[in-house]
């Protein structure tokens, strides 16, 4: 799977990339990923690429010309075009739904912006996809970008050291409860004990005692993931009304 990131600040990724995972993933033919510095394409002889808001107002926007023209070059770079994905606040929220239904792409171009945004001519032009990771202001898409990359690669076949320790993440397909306490050596420690259940050996005891944990405590803490709404097929608006 291939990325290519268009930013301001080129110079946020490598620190990210390096980690051991990715790392690994890069060496290894798995993922490729090509950093790209918007500031290339500006025609500004200060290498200018934001301006000042038509009609007045605080802050500045992302230029058209740059921000368009970035992407037009990287495209034809590889064997296809790949999906344009906008980091935005304004964007649909990033889950692990969207992950996988992005991490089915062959190749994903991701534009980090700064500022108040871009000029809203680059979202008419591009059609990009819209995506913001939560409802919290970061300032600039690049620690969004490096989000997507690190959820996104991990379903790429061959990341991971074994091919399903995904299938059974909090929020993967597979599973949609939180996950329930773990425990390891030593068996005691300052007087806290393991679970008893856990030492039993007793293998249907402990299926049973950790899918009773997970429940409870994504009752307590995340109800909104036992809605019905937020069921596999909840947004399928082919099927008829159920209620
Ligand atoms: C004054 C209105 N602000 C919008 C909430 C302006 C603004 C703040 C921060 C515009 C851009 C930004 C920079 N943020 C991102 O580029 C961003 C982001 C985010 O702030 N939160 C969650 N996801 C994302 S993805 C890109």
């Amino acid at each position: 799977m291939r990325f290519d990131i268009l930013t301001l600040f080129p110079g946020m990724f490598p620190g990210y990339l390096g980690q051991s995972l990715l790392d690994k993933a890069l060496r290894r033919g798995l993922v490729e990923i090509h950093i790209h510095d918007i500031r290339r394409w500006s025609k500004d002889k200060h290498w200018k690429v934001d301006d000042r808001p038509f009609g007045g107002g605080p802050g500045m926007v992302m230029r058209v010309e740059p921000v368009v023209e970035s992407v037009e070059a990287v495209q034809p770079q590889g064997d296809r075009p790949g999906r344009v994905v906008l980091l935005t606040p304004q964007g649909r929220r990033l889950t692990q739904r969207v992950v996988e239904e992005l991490a089915a792409e062959p190749r994903l171009i991701l534009l980090c912006g700064r500022y108040e945004g871009f000029d809203q001519r680059v979202i008419d032009i591009l059609q990009p996809d819209e995506v913001s990771i939560g409802d919290y202001v970061l300032n600039g898409g690049e620690v969004a970008a490096m989000v997507v990359v690190d959820a996104v690669i991990r379903l790429v076949p061959g990341v991971l050291g074994h091919d399903d320790s995904n299938v059974d993440d909090s929020f993967s397909t597979g599973n949609r409860l939180l996950e329930c306490a773990q425990y390891t050596r030593p068996r005691e420690f300052r007087g806290w004990r393991v679970p008893e259940v856990l030492l039993s050996g007793n293998h249907g005891d402990i299926a049973r005692w950790r899918q009773q944990q997970s429940y409870e405590k994504t009752k307590q803490r995340r109800a909104d993931l036992l809605d019905e709404s937020d069921r596999p097929d909840a947004d399928d608006t082919s099927r008829k009304d159920e209620t």
